[in-house]
C-alpha cells in the first residue's frame, strides 16, 4: 500500500480559461512576463526532434534493431527529448483520453472547480507551484491527478463528469505506464545495465497525470504558457491533445520549436533519470508559448520511481566514476520538489555534490 504524502500545495488563483473567455484587450500584469525572459534566447524552427520507433526496438530480429538502439542512446544524451512512434497504446484509448478531456474542459467553471486543489495538494483543478502572492503566473490552467500505482489515486478528483473520464485515465495510464517499463529496458541496456536495473526502481512507480489548458491569448507573445523548467521524475510522456504547437525545448542555448508527428507521443528524460545515469543522460529544459488566436491542451503523464526506491546515482554507474548527485530518499525528493515554485533546473542543482 503507497503511503499518501502531503508536499504542500498551490496558491489559489483565478482560471485562466475563465480569464480569457472575458475578451479583454488588456491582460492583468500579473500574467506579464519580463521581457528578457520571453526573448532574450532565439528561437529555432529548422531543427527536428529524433524520432524513435518502437517497433524496431521490440523487435530483436529486426534489421535495423542495433541501430535503433543507437539512436535511442544518441536522443538521451544529445537531445533528452524523442518523438515515440508505433508505441503500441491502441488508438481508441487515446481518442477517448483526449475526447474526454476536451470535454472536461468545456464544462462550466462551477463543474470544474468541484474538483478544485485544496490547500496543500497538488491534485485537482487549478495552477501548479504558485509560492507567492507576487510571483508571475502562467496563462495556462490545469488539471493533475496522482493516477499510479492504484493505491495512491484519490478519487475524490477524479471527474465524474465527462461519465467516462475517471476510464478513460485509468485506462490511459495504464497503457502509457507499459510504454515506459519497456523503454526504460532499452535505457537501462544502452546505460550498459542489466536491462531490468531502472525498471526495478519504476516497477509499481509513481506515475502523475497533467493536463494543461492554455486558451488563446490577446498578449500572446507577452506571456508563457508554463514556465522553463525540466520534469523532476525519470520519463515524461507527453501528447499533444490539439493541433496547435507551442512546446519547445532548450538545445544549445536556443528554444526549439517541437513539430509533434502524429500518432506519437513525446518522451523526455526528467531530472530522475539524469540523476540515475550520474549525468550521462541530462534533463532539458522546457516551455509553453501560447497562441493569440487558439486554445492549446497537452496532457503530461510524468514517470518517477516507486516509494521505496532512492534518488541518486545507480551504484553500477560510481564504480569508475565519481558520484555526481546525492542519494536521498524518494520521499525527500518529493518534498524538496514541491517546496518551490518552477524555476528551470533549479531543484536539481541542489543535489549536486
Ligand atoms: O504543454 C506542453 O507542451 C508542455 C507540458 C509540460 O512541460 C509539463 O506539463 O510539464
Amino acid at each position: 500500500m503507497e503511503t499518501k504524502f502531503s508536499y504542500g500545495g498551490s496558491l489559489p488563483v483565478e482560471s485562466v480559461q475563465d480569464l480569457a473567455s472575458k475578451n479583454q484587450t488588456e491582460i492583468p500584469t500579473r500574467y506579464l512576463q519580463p521581457e528578457p525572459e520571453l526573448h532574450q534566447i532565439p528561437v529555432l524552427e529548422s531543427l527536428e526532434l529524433p524520432v524513435i520507433n518502437m517497433t524496431k526496438l521490440l523487435d530483436h530480429q529486426h534489421p535495423l534493431h542495433h541501430d535503433e538502439l543507437a539512436k535511442l542512446h544518441s536522443a538521451c544524451k544529445e537531445w533528452g527529448f524523442f518523438q515515440l512512434i508505433n508505441h503500441g497504446v491502441p488508438e481508441e484509448v487515446i481518442e477517448n483520453m483526449k475526447i474526454d478531456t476536451e470535454e472536461f474542459f468545456k464544462m462550466p467553471l462551477e463543474k470544474k472547480k468541484a474538483y478544485a486543489q485544496q490547500p496543500n495538494s497538488l491534485e485537482g483543478y487549478g495552477q501548479a507551484f504558485v509560492k507567492s502572492e507576487d510571483q508571475k503566473l502562467d496563462w495556462g490552467d490545469m488539471f493533475y491527478v496522482q493516477a499510479l500505482p492504484v493505491s495512491a489515486r484519490n478519487m475524490k478528483f477524479w471527474p465524474t463528469q465527462p461519465i467516462s473520464m475517471r476510464e478513460s485515465v485509468d485506462k490511459y495510464s495504464r497503457e502509457l505506464q507499459k510504454v515506459v517499463l519497456c523503454l526504460l529496458k532499452f535505457i537501462s541496456r544502452n546505460l550498459r545495465l542489466n536491462s531490468e536495473t531502472l525498471t526495478s526502481n519504476f516497477e509499481d512507480g509513481r506515475q502523475g497525470m497533467r493536463i494543461n489548458y492554455y486558451p488563446p491569448c490577446v498578449q500572446a507573445n507577452k506571456v508563457m504558457g508554463l514556465t522553463p523548467h525540466s520534469d523532476a521524475t525519470g520519463l515524461t510522456m507527453l501528447l499533444q491533445v490539439n493541433d496547435v504547437q507551442g512546446l519547445q525545448i532548450k538545445k544549445n542555448g536556443k528554444w526549439i520549436v517541437v513539430k509533434p508527428v502524429p500518432n506519437s507521443f513525446i518522451v523526455n528524460i526528467g531530472d530522475v533519470i539524469e540523476i540515475m545515469s550520474n549525468g550521462e543522460y541530462k534533463s532539458i529544459e522546457h516551455r509553453a508559448v501560447v497562441n493569440p488566436e487558439k486554445k492549446r491542451i497537452s496532457i503530461a503523464a510524468f514517470h518517477g520511481p516507486h516509494a521505496k526506491s532512492n534518488v541518486g546515482p545507480l551504484p553500477e554507474l560510481v564504480k569508475k566514476n565519481k558520484p555526481m548527485y546525492k542519494t536521498i530518499s524518494t520521499e525527500d525528493y518529493l518534498r524538496l520538489l514541491f517546496s518551490k515554485k518552477l524555476d528551470g533546473k533549479s531543484h536539481i542543482d541542489c543535489l549536486k555534490e
